[in-house]
């Protein structure tokens, strides 16, 4: 089967046993957020056959581990740091369609944002949040797209925060603009071929449509959208049009953010919405803000292929890395074969380079499984000795929402080794039990 939208990728996903179907009515209020949380702690997706106040289901979960992108792109969960990093290798052009656009079925042109099941999904959440809409947006210079998300609080039926950091593509393209009193067009796409929510985590200097090609393996098929100059999705459960308005901002939050903090109450960007196209019977999709998919997707999927080639440029003993999401994106676990002396520090120090939010880098040996918390949190536990095997790093660079940074983003960052030296007089065997079919027993 051909995954090629968010319908083929829920029959894979439900092939696999891998969607909890969730046919209770839910409120869109809290108790979305909090049955999709309890889905992702036994590692599954939610289907909301019936949310309150709209005709539309609601899925979220989709791509919170390796595994989902796997499942998303089609191969082994092993190859999709391969994948990734070759993405922006040999990019594909996205296609013009000639016919219309399942994502313009149906057609709203008077807009109500309140009409759909978006969620406010956290206790503490200032409102309802589009959270895992992909933002389309351009460069009107170079005609380039860029894909992003941009959390958007709803205000009223055409009304949302739309929230642009600094540094992102899409705000420099607003600012240009706005000195001229220009509004900035753009479109989100909701439910799209999941490589555009992989594609639009990725910070790629050229147009973010060839990323999601490349992981395709094909042309993502586009087409115009209605009210303004943008290219969209031709397979997209919604896509929601609007510009944002030169000049004026809205307090926004807070929300939950990736770090597992609140963010803080602050003046954002506000949007004008234009028109609303979807498919027919339409499925919402969402993302619980500080959950493992809006960790994963931001911190894990696009970095884990960088940390591997900088630290493979440093040895050759490398097993593994993972940047876990229970950890915000802010630790590094390195898995090598039999380091020599000194050279567990050398690629802990390759992997702090690697980006700027790695604050610790745990280094364990070649029997430790960095993908199970609790085999790390052994391996930390049995195999440090703290006097000689941590080494802080204070005053360093690191991510300004880490909220041990300063008002400018510095913070200690840490190193530890937790590999047992080759040499040592105590070099116990690790016990292990080989893994069964326990179906086969249990009956
Ligand atoms: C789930 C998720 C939500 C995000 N929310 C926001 C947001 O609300 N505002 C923002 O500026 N960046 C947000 N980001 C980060 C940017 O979307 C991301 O860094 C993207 O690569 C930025 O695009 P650019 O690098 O092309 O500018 C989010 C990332 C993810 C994965
Ligand atoms: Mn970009």
């Amino acid at each position: 089967m051909t995954i090629h939208d968010l319908r083929t990728f829920i029959v894979a996903a439900r092939a696999a046993g891998e969607v909890n179907e969730i046919h209770q009515s839910v409120s869109p209020v809290h108790e979305l957020g909090n049955v999709l949380k309890a889905c992702e702690r036994i590692d599954k997706a939610a289907y909301f056959h019936k949310v309150e106040g709209s005709e539309f289901p609601v899925v979220g979960g989709l791509l919170s581990s390796q595994r989902w992108v796997g499942r998303a792109l089609e191969c082994p969960s092993e190859e999709v740091g391969d994948r990734m990093a070759m993405a922006t290798e040999r990019p594909i052009k996205p296609e013009l369609q000639k016919s219309a656009a399942v994502s313009q079925e149906c057609v709203i042109e008077k807009p109500d944002l309140t009409k759909l099941p978006i969620p406010t999904h956290s206790p503490l959440d200032a409102g309802a949040f589009i959270t895992a809409g992909v933002v389309i947006s351009r460069d009107h210079e170079t005609g380039q797209h860029n894909l992003s998300y941009n959390r958007m609080q709803i205000y009223g039926p055409d009304r949302s925060g739309i929230s642009m950091n600094i540094w992102r593509h899409m705000k420099a393209f607003y600012d240009r603009g706005e000195k001229t009193g220009r509004n900035l067009p753009f479109c989100v796409a909701i439910g799209p071929d999941p490589t555009l929510m992989i594609a639009a985590a990725c910070r790629y200097d050229g147009d973010e449509y060839e990323i999601a090609g490349a992981l395709r393996g094909a042309p993502i098929p586009v087409v115009r959208a209605q009210t303004c100059d943008v290219m969209v999705p031709a397979f997209a459960e919604f896509i929601i049009e609007g510009e944002v308005i030169a000049g004026e901002r809205h307090l926004e939050g807070p929300m939950a953010e990736f770090t597992g903090h609140y963010s803080a109450r602050d003046e954002k960007h506000v949007a004008r919405i234009t028109r609303i196209t979807h498919r027919k019977q339409p499925i919402f999709q969402t993302m619980n803000g500080g959950g493992y998919e809006h960790v994963y997707i931001g911190n894990t999927i696009t970095r884990e292929p960088l940390l591997a080639r900088f630290i493979r440029h440093m040895t050759k003993k490398l097993r593994a890395v993972h940047l876990p999401p229970y950890a915000a994106g802010f630790t590094a676990i390195i898995s090598l074969d039999d380091p020599a002396p000194g050279e567990v520090r050398n690629v802990a120090i390759a992997a702090m380079a690697a980006h700027v939010n790695i604050k610790s880098v745990i280094v364990v040996g070649k029997d430790v499984d960095i993908y199970d918390p609790a085999d790390v949190m052994w391996a930390l536990s049995t195999r440090v000795r703290w006097h000689e095997d941590l080494l802080p790093i204070p005053g360093a660079h690191g991510n300004e929402l880490d909220p041990t940074s300063d008002e400018h983003g510095v913070q200690c960052k840490v190193i530890i080794d937790a590999t047992l030296p080759a040499a040592s007089t105590k070099s116990p065997i690790k016990v292990a039990y080989p893994p069964i079919d326990l179906a086969r027993y249990i009956k």
